[in-house]
């Protein structure tokens, strides 16, 4: 039942974004970098396809960050560390948003197959203080 005026603007305006989004699953992982130096996502598998990234660094970091998806089957935290960082090179490398500063968010939308990935912080000293997260897509 529609109780009020703005009740029925808020529906309306629901149904208008569902009509208007595509028409193929989309996923989108939320994924906060926080001040414990960890890497928080709301989800931790979702299905392939067009993922988008809605990537934010906290307010209270007082670091800039960066997060950088690589496909791996490695744990999140048993990946190679040469020099501070993760040898990117030596992974494939699906995307990445840089220079975040504290209480900034940006946003990636990557294309990915079902799989393991990990996503890392890799800033010199980041990804060893503990800024990695694993996630799964599945088919
Ligand atoms: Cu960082």
């Amino acid at each position: 039942m529609i109780s009020s005026p703005r009740t029925a603007v808020f529906l309306g305006v629901t149904v208008f974004g569902l009509v208007c989004s595509p028409g193929y699953a989309e996923e989108t992982i939320k994924a906060t970098l926080l001040k414990n130096n960890t890497i928080q996502l709301d989800t931790s598998r979702v299905k392939a396809g067009t993922v988008t990234f809605d990537v934010s660094n906290a307010p209270d970091t007082a670091q800039t960050h960066e997060l950088v998806v690589l496909k791996t089957d490695l744990a999140a935290d048993k990946l190679p560390v040469k020099n501070g960082q993760v040898p990117e090179s030596q992974f494939k490398k699906m995307g990445e948003v840089e220079d975040l500063v504290p209480g900034k968010g940006k946003r990636m939308t990557l294309k990915l197959a079902p799989g393991r990935y990990v996503l890392i912080c890799n800033r010199p000293g980041h990804y060893s203080m503990g800024l990695h997260a694993s996630l799964v897509v599945m088919p």
